[in-house]
Parts: structure tokens; sequence; C-alpha cells
């Protein structure tokens, strides 16, 4: 086949950000801007010699535009001459899937089309990701190389090549050029399989079924046939129990990120059919949501009753928990059962990318973000189905070894007498001009520039917070040393509460602040609170700080979580 050189001028802001390049649809859609991203992160694959010779899996979550960018894709790699593609069917992979495609089959990387929890559609988001051969998130030095070959292409490498047909699982040979169409679903559920005691879950499904009910929302994402197959096929629970289970390229115009607000058909359902075990999981299916009728399990919380409960999940059991690992605005619940058991425990930045060197050198087994992600070094992407079914064998395992059912709220209230509550909560001000935004932060810098509010108890009469420690996160990695700095400012308190301010970098329109309040609670008995009256003392004291609301005019935030 044909390869031509196509002339192309440069596009500002091709910066990945937390989770890859984020932007409008309409974005992508401009001449060669795909074109060009795609030709820069193959160029990237390598420090010097580009993407010749790799095997790259991709796939992406199903939403708008994802099958041109996968014929795009196609074209380029040929025309860089990559030896192989590997593609789930139809363009579609779960992220989790993805990673663990590349690493099951050895790829030298990835390329994951998708903006994950962001809404889809032709007025909404897209993105590309690019992940690198430990199934993983590429790390800074790799992303930082994509956007330096971003603001100097001139050409890209495009093959005369027809388009896929990416319908039907099969392999197609261009001259050295082959597209291997897989199953996207198979290798995935053949792992969950390894990882979980399926059977058991099954059979307490089965024998519980009139005291344990499931919901699963798939939130019209890419999880929903995943969910269907491992949910009604393998664990035998009514069609029911699975809802907005197809994937569709506008995820049914949500926003399916799963948190109280916009997983709210889920919630209402659950509570108002009194549902034992309700869960949801994001577009791209990483992030996941667990909830009864009677309790919502903050992320935080829930990352804390696996690693208690690793010992009860087959995969911990052969293999014993290595660490824990926590992104450093999520909760300290995770702390606490590291110290409990002896466990190395490490805090990281925001965004999945950090944990995966720490699992590569077998020092890190179980960790987790307060943004509903949560995993394990079986994939290096969070997972939201592992989540979820890591929940459901500890409840199996432990209503078996019981005789009787335990459902969340028991598993919560145990946690709690053992270990204390931490309270959380965090606070996302959306598409604030970023101006303000800049502006909210620069206060906070200037705080932490000065140090003067250290030593300053802050607050009202009844609820004072002496102030510890005020300083903008950095984080060298223990594994290669490599620096990042500017992670998000820390003010922390002498009772070890913390509040944690940073701007979000995933969003694709104006600036995202986002607050995070982490409180902790000895006292088993003041551990029932609602998390906003625990934490309003502090938020008020964040507000304060921060001057958030007469700099950005915003009363109030647009999620709370
Ligand atoms: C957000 C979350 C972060 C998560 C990232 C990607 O990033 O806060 O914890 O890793 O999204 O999640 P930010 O920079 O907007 O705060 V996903 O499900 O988009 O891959
Ligand atoms: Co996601």
């Amino acid at each position: 086949f044909d390869v031509r050189a196509v002339q192309t001028t440069v596009y500002d802001g091709q910066k990945p950000g937390t989770s890859g390049l984020r932007k409008r649809v309409k974005v992508f859609q401009q001449e060669h801007y795909t074109e060009n991203f795609i030709q820069a992160t193959l160029d990237a694959v390598s420090p010097d010699g580009g993407a010749q010779g790799t095997t790259l899996v991709v796939g992406g979550d199903g939403r708008y535009f994802l099958q041109e960018a996968v014929q795009k894709i196609v074209k380029i790699a040929a025309g860089n001459k990559v030896t192989k593609l590997i593609i789930g069917q139809h363009g579609i992979l779960s992220t989790p899937a993805a990673s663990n495609l590349i690493r099951k089959l050895k790829a030298d990387g990835g390329i994951l089309l998708t903006a994950s929890h962001n809404p889809g559609g032709p007025d909404n988001d897209f993105g590309i990701k690019y992940n690198v051969s430990n199934g993983g998130p590429a790390p800074e030095s790799v992303t930082n190389r994509i956007y330096e070959r971003t603001k100097a292409l001139t050409t890209y490498r495009l093959a005369d090549l027809p388009d896929v047909d990416l319908s039907a699982v099969g392999t197609h040979q261009f001259a050295n050029f082959t597209v291997e169409i897989v199953d996207s679903i198979d290798e995935y559920v053949a792992l969950m399989h390894r990882l979980f005691d399926i059977s058991l879950i099954r059979n307490f499904l089965r024998a519980r079924k009139d005291s344990f009910s499931v919901l699963f929302d798939g939130m019209h994402g890419v999880t929903g046939p995943y969910a269907h197959r491992i949910f009604v096929k393998e664990l035998g629970l009514p069609e029911t129990s699975v809802m907005n289970a197809q994937t569709l390229p506008d995820f049914g115009g949500g926003h399916p990120d799963p948190n109280l607000t916009y997983a709210h058909e889920l919630v209402e359902r659950v509570r108002r059919d009194s549902v034992s075990f309700g869960a949801a999981s994001d577009g791209d299916g990483d992030r996941n949501m667990i909830i009864s009728h009677d309790w919502f399990v903050t992320p935080s919380d829930s990352v804390a009753i696996i690693a208690a409960h690793a010992h009860r999940l087959p995969y911990f059991n052969q293999g014993q928990v290595k660490g824990l690992a926590r992104s450093m605005p999520t909760s300290a619940a995770l702390d606490r059962v590291a110290d409990r058991q002896g466990l190395e425990m490490y805090e990281v930045p925001t965004g999945w990318k950090f944990f995966g060197n720490l699992m590569d050198a077998g020092q890190l087994s179980i960790c987790g973000e307060e943004s509903f992600g949560t995993g394990s070094d079986h994939i290096r992407e969070k997972d939201g189905l592992w989540a979820i079914l890591a929940w459901l064998n500890v409840i199996a395992h432990i209503s078996e070894e019981r005789g009787t059912t335990v459902g969340i709220r028991d598993l919560m209230d145990q946690h709690y007498q053992s270990y204390g509550r931490n309270y959380f909560t965090r606070y996302d001000y959306e598409e604030v001009d970023s101006a303000s935004a800049n502006k909210v932060m620069d206060v906070l810098q200037d705080h932490i520039q000065s140090q003067k509010l250290v030593g300053q108890a802050l607050g009202c009469d009844t609820a004072k917070f002496t102030v510890a420690q005020l300083d903008n996160f950095d984080y060298t990695d223990p594994i290669d040393g490599s620096v990042s700095r500017n992670q998000g400012v820390r003010i922390v308190f002498d009772d070890s509460s913390r509040i944690v301010f940073r701007l979000s970098g995933t969003g694709s329109q104006g600036a995202t602040i986002r607050l995070y309040i982490d409180k902790y609670e000895g006292d088993a008995s003041a551990c029932f609170l609602d998390a906003q009256v625990a934490l309003k003392p502090l938020i008020q004291v964040a507000l304060e700080v921060s001057q958030l609301t007469a700099l950005t005019g915003r009363e109030k935030p647009t999620v709370i979580t």
C-alpha cells in the first residue's frame, strides 16, 4: 500500500491532561486535529524510533466519533510501519479490558479512545489516551514527549488503505501490516474468573435471592455488555439486575459518572426497591460506585474495605498483599488499614498513572482514588467491575462464614467500630472561568508562601482547627525518582484533618476547582453522621481561606460527592 506524508499545521493545546487528551468532539473533527495527535503519539511510542515494528491495542468506550478515530489510527499506524493492531470488536474495549489485553498479549502499548465519565455525542467530549506496555497510562515522560511532538509536526504519514470492517472478529492483512479484530469481552471475563471465586458468589446469590438483591447501572457506557455477561450469564442474576446496559454513542444523553448526582436513576431505584447491592460504572468502565438502600459507600471507604478483607479474595490470598496506596486527596481510611496490617502505604498524586511503577516493582497490590476509582495490580488501570466483584466476593465469603446475609451496611458498621471513620467529601466547581480559578489557587499559593497560617486556630467557636502544615504536594516516584510538582494545595491540621485544593486536569471547558475535605473520627458512636454535617465547619474554613466564593461568584459547588 502507498504511504503519503500529509502536510499539516500545528494545533496548540494538545497537551494530555490527568488522563489523555480530552476535548469537544468538534475540536477533534477539525481538519488534521486527530491525525496530528495520533502521529505525535506514535512518534512518542519509543524515545527515538517511533512506533515502527510495534504491536498496539486499540479500543474505546463506544462514544460518538469512535469509529472515525479507529479508522484514522489504522491508516496512520500502517503509515508509521506499525506491525500489528489489535482492535476490540466494533472498536469497543473498556479501559480495564484494554489494559488487560495489552498485558496479556504482550503488546507494546495501546491507544484508548475515551473521555471517561465526560458526556458523549456530537456536542460533547472525545478523548485519546496512550497506555504503555505495562497496560497503564503513559507516564509524564511519555506524555511530555507526545506534547512536544504536537508542537513540531509538519506532516503525518497516512497509508492508503480501505476502512477495516470492525464488526466481525478476524484478521486483516495488508502487506506486512496486520489488523486483528478481537472479542471485546472474553479475555476480561476470563481474568475475573482467575481473580475471584465466581462460583462462591453465584451460590451465595442463588441461596440468598430473597434477602440479597443486586442492581447494576451501566449508564449506557461501555460496561453494560461486560456486566450483562458477568452478572446475568456467569452469576445467574435476572436480566432486570442490569439497567442501562446498552452502550450508546451519547450515553443516552446522560453524564456517565457513577456518583450520587449523575447516577440518580440507580440511586432512586435502589432506595425505592430496597436493593441490597447497587453499583454503577462510568463511560469507559474504570470507575465504580457501591450503594445500598441504607448506605452510600464513599470510594475512600470502599478501597479500605477491600484492603481490610483482601485475605478473603482468592487473588490476594495466593499472592499476599504487597502494599497499599491512594491518591493524595483520597481520605486516609486506607492508611489505617495499612497501619493495622503492617503494610507499606504510598500517597501519590491524582491520576492512575502514578500507581504503575509501584505495581511493576512488586510493592503495591491494592489502591484507590476518591474519584470512584478502585483497583489492584491485576492490571494497570482502575477497574469498576473488579471493585464490584471484590465487594460481592467479600460479602459472599463473610456471609458463608457467619451463616447469615451480611450486607453493605453491616460491613461498614463493623469497619467503623474497628477503625473509626474518615469523614470525606469533595466539592467540584465546574466550568469556572480559568482566570478566577487561577486567582483562587494564587490566594492559596500566597498562604503557602507566607506560612502565616501555621499555628493559627481557624474555624468557629465550637470547632477550631489549628494549622499544622501548609504546602503544595510534590511527589518523588520511589521507583524511578521522577518528580511531579504542584499536585495540590494541602492544609493539614493538628488533628490530622485536611483540606485539599486542586484544579482538574480532565475537563474540556473552563476550569474545575476541586475541594477535598478529610476528617478522622475515632469515636465509634459518632461515626454515623451525615458527612456534610460532620464536615461543615471544615468546609467553612476552606471557603474562607481560599476566598472561593468572592473570587468565583460561586455560592455552591456544581457537584458534591
Ligand atoms: C479526575 C479524578 C482523578 C482520576 C481522573 C481520571 O481527574 O479526580 O482521580 O484519576 O479524573 O479518571 P481530575 O484531574 O479531573 O481531578 V477517569 O475515570 O476519567 O479515567
Ligand atoms: Co473513567
